[in-house]
């Protein structure tokens, strides 16, 4: 998957299991949207999301954001620009590879059924079974280092979180992700509240390649410009886009 990191600054979270916004052209400005929550997501209304922002916004790269396997299909992995999938470093094991092998092995023994062996995913490479398919879906995932550090979220409880990361550990992980991991983002996740700058001046130090994204309580642009001076390449904004579209709009940089 190649994207541009350089162009994304400003990331929308859309959450499948929430209404959205009458008007979605309030989208318009932000760089990347993430399709993905931590409760109540399915794959029915995960593509009913990404169809109906693609409808309105179709220049705007989309992402799956799945937290299980079964929210991913041959129908969303089309609709979809790539699928981003999250292994959180402080969350209980599945988090970090549990889940992971669960996919993969799924890919690997129901290739039709999650793939399609009419459409293919990539060009004229039609892949039914095996690693061809392993390749196929490759090419659409995204890997995010994440760190949850809002004990209370719904993020917290569906990952096995129950210690948050010092900053010093914020720093470590993402030095792990640049050097060791080489996920393309690292993403510092406060899901619901507003965390500060400490964490992603931490991690900032370590990333010259991956991508730093700061997720939690921004709803303001004042919040919004803390954060990326602090060092973040983007700022990921998901309640106050439901909840408050007009206020959204001043979360996105001029
Ligand atoms: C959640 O990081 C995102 O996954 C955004 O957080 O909903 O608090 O804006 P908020």
């Amino acid at each position: 998957m190649n994207v541009d990191w350089d162009g994304i600054t400003h990331v929308t979270k859309v959450d499948p299991a929430k209404s959205l916004p009458s008007d979605l052209g309030v989208l318009e400005g932000t760089d990347l949207v993430l399709v993905g929550g931590s409760d109540g997501v399915t794959e029915s209304n995960s593509l009913e999301a990404i169809e109906r922002v693609t409808d309105v916004l179709s220049e705007i790269p989309i992402f799956q954001e799945p937290y299980s396997s079964s929210h991913v299909s041959r129908e969303t992995i089309e609709a979809a620009d790539a699928v981003s999938i999250p292994a959180v470093y402080n969350g209980d094991r599945d988090h970090f590879v549990g889940k992971h092998v669960e996919l993969f092995t799924e890919v690997g023994q129901k290739p039709d059924e999650l793939l399609g062996s009419s459409v293919p995913l990539v060009g004229d490479l039609i892949a039914s079974k095996g690693v061809e398919v392993v390749a196929e879906l490759a090419d659409k995932l995204v890997g995010e280092g994440y760190v949850v550090q809002h004990l209370e979220s719904t993020a917290a409880a569906v990952s096995g979180v129950d210690t948050a990361y010092s900053p010093d550990e914020v720093a470590g992980a993402a030095l792990a992700t640049e050097v060791f991991y080489d996920f393309p983002i690292f993403y510092v996740e406060y899901s619901g509240t507003y965390g500060g700058p400490d964490d992603v001046e931490a991690a900032a130090r370590y990333l010259e390649e991956t991508a730093l994204f700061y997720g939690g309580g921004i709803d303001s642009s004042e919040k919004a410009s803390e954060i990326l001076e602090a060092g973040a390449d983007a700022i990921v904004v998901g309640d106050c886009f439901h909840d408050e579209p007009e206020t959204f709009r001043e979360t996105i940089p001029e």
